[in-house]
């Protein structure tokens, strides 16, 4: 049987939608297969299963058509319409539906009209003024496509920590079982829980190096090799990720792996230190004159050096070393310590679970309380609730709670659009029978610098919000963070007790880690926000965590990590009362 997933379904049904509305096909006809996609990625039960049976009769949404392309795909691995209509097209067409600002409307227009078929084309065609005449586009437009593309550029060789993540620990699984592997491990900036990656490296102490090269460059997820040497390899996955290899002896492996995990700038200060002790120290190994000391794994490596072990996602010379040296390092939070989430999504809004599938999740999870935050009315794009749906869902919740409370709580919260001026989108009645709010921007993104942080701050002064959701609102990769001066909104945080969430979706990873030791000293609380629009996404606060603790966060430096009566005595105080 092909190897085909849930996601192999509904891609090739969205990618046959966007095919269709490039060729200006019938639009019902491309809704039946966005929906399609939908329904298949939402299905709950075994919708592969089911399509390989040729079991999809009375699933809504998905005809006659539909069953008999999804039954093809899951049995052999492909689909022939599909084939087809890509065939009519060059690969390089589908980059450009990641350029921001561009839908298929647009992509076909650009395609007719001007034979554009790729991100080079289209740079072309706007250098030359030609999209600006195109009914539809402007001269606005087509400096705002040259952005876009000038941003992709610059991304273009950077991952998403999850996609780095996930590749990672495939390919260690795959190492830890390997018999020659005496010991492994990923370092380089993954390790170090960066909020983008460029590669991946990966170290393996092993007798047999050549032979692990070359199985290294031999594993199916491997989609070129780069390099091959005896103790080195490169491969390059077919998303395009590089991934280093290095085999090192099982004496050499600490040095290896502190090495690689970098970053230069703290390499950089440690081999200085050596320096001033009389050793001098590179990937393999100390030399010296004296005696060198023992080394067998990255903690006596420190300890030689007179310092306690930094955790890898505190390295990057930014005061690590001296709080080692003083034997200060902070015990850092960890995923274990989570005993709830705040800031989720549910269908109300744009979720694509419901309230009881979030809440079944959770518990799966072992939580012991959820937030609901969906979106208010302003952000009418992703069904933001009204008035009178918020007060129906607080129903609702009150309801779950009283059924059965004591397994899972749910506190009733929202996030609440922070309008252009600076006010909220509900009133403070309507507020004030929340349990919490999560006040985010979600437009007029391009206020000045000084506009922008006076229209936060106002949010943070009512009483009624109680945390700021993603501060930037930078999308990683795709769009930079608006202009916003983050030492004022932390200051104010600070005085009227509003908590900054540390939105653990991948894009946003926001607030930035390199704030949050300056907002821990000024006595900002935090909380690690999944931002969950379905239960997978729980997931995400794993994320958050390596980004909490690369910003230098501890447990008690963060709202969801504290047991459920003490959060509940938290919102029940008046927000000026509330203290750490
Ligand atoms: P990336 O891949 O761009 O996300 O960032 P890294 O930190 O993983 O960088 P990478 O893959 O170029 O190198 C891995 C580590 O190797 C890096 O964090 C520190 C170490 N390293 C690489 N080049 C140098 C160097 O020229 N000097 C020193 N001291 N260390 C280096
Ligand atoms: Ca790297
Ligand atoms: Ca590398
Ligand atoms: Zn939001």
């Amino acid at each position: 049987m092909p190897d085909v997933t849930r996601e192999t379904l509904s891609s090739v049904l969205e990618e046959i939608a966007l095919l269709l509305e490039l060729k200006g096909e019938n639009p019902f006809k491309i809704r039946a297969y966005r929906q399609g996609a939908e329904i298949v990625e939402s299905f709950d039960g075994d919708i592969v299963a089911r399509a390989r049976e040729d079991d999809l009769k009375g699933i809504k949404g998905i005809g006659e058509a539909l069953q008999q392309k999804l039954h093809e795909l899951a049995t052999t691995g492909t689909l022939e319409f599909h084939q087809k209509l890509r065939a009519e097209y060059p690969d390089t067409i589908f980059d450009l539906f990641d350029v921001e600002g561009l839908g298929p409307k647009k992509v076909a227009a650009l395609h007719r009209k001007l034979g554009v078929d790729s991100t080079a084309s289209l740079k072309q065609a706007c250098e030359d003024g030609k999209v600006a005449e195109l009914s539809g586009f402007g001269k606005k437009t087509e400096q705002k496509i040259l952005e876009a593309l000038a941003r992709r550029e610059r991304f273009a060789d950077r991952f998403l920590l999850h996609t780095a993540s996930n590749a990672a620990e495939t390919i260690l699984d795959q190492l830890r079982a390997h018999p020659k592997v005496l010991r492994c491990q990923y370092a380089g900036s993954l390790r170090r829980s960066k909020e983008t990656v460029g590669d991946l490296d990966f170290i393996v102490a092993t007798d047999a190096p050549g032979e692990l090269t070359r199985w290294f460059s031999e594993m199916e997820i491997a989609d070129e090799t780069i390099v091959r040497g005896d103790t080195k390899c490169s491969i390059r996955l077919d998303n395009g990720l590089q991934c280093d290899l290095r085999a090192v002896s099982n004496d050499e492996y600490p040095f290896a792996l502190q090495y690689f995990t970098g970053s230069k700038e703290h390499n950089v200060a440690i081999r200085s230190r050596a320096l001033k002790q009389g050793l001098s120290l590179n990937e393999y190994g100390f030399s010296g004159d004296g005696e060198v000391p023992d080394v067998h794994d990255e903690a006596d490596l420190y300890k030689a050096l007179g310092l306690d072990c930094p955790p890898p996602e505190l390295r990057e010379n930014r005061g690590e070393i001296e709080a080692a040296d003083d034997g200060e390092l902070p015990r850092l939070v960890e995923l274990e310590n989570l005993r709830g989430t705040f800031h989720n999504h549910t269908t109300a809004s744009d979720g694509r679970a419901t309230l009881g599938e979030m809440a079944d999740a959770a518990l799966d999870l072992g939580l012991r309380y959820l937030g609901i935050a969906d979106h208010s009315k302003a952000s009418f794009q992703a069904n933001g609730l009204d008035e009178s749906r918020l007060r129906k869902q607080i129903e609702d919740i009150r309801a779950w709670n009283r059924e059965r409370g004591d397994e899972l709580w749910i506190f009733a919260g929202s996030e609440v659009d922070i309008l252009k001026d600076g006010s909220l989108d509900f009133d403070d009645d309507l507020l004030a029978e929340l349990d919490y709010s999560v006040a985010s921007v979600h437009a007029s993104f391009t206020l000045d610098e000084k506009t922008m942080t006076r229209r936060i701050i106002r949010a943070l002064e009512n009483e009624h919000v109680t945390m700021l959701g993603h501060l930037t609102g930078r999308l990683l990769l795709r769009r930079d963070e608006y202009a916003v001066n983050h030492e004022k909104i932390i200051d104010c945080a600070a005085e009227t007790r509003t908590i900054i969430e540390l939105n653990c979706n991948p894009r946003r990873l926001d607030m930035d880690w390199r704030w949050w030791r300056k907002a821990r000293d000024k006595g900002v609380l935090c909380a690690i926000n999944p931002d969950a629009h379905r239960p997978e996404q729980f997931q995400f606060l794993k994320f958050g965590i390596g980004i909490a603790r690369k910003g230098w966060l501890r447990k008690e430096d963060i709202l969801n990590t504290r047991d459920l009566e003490s959060v509940k005595d938290y919102f029940g105080q008046p927000k000026a009362e509330r203290r750490l």
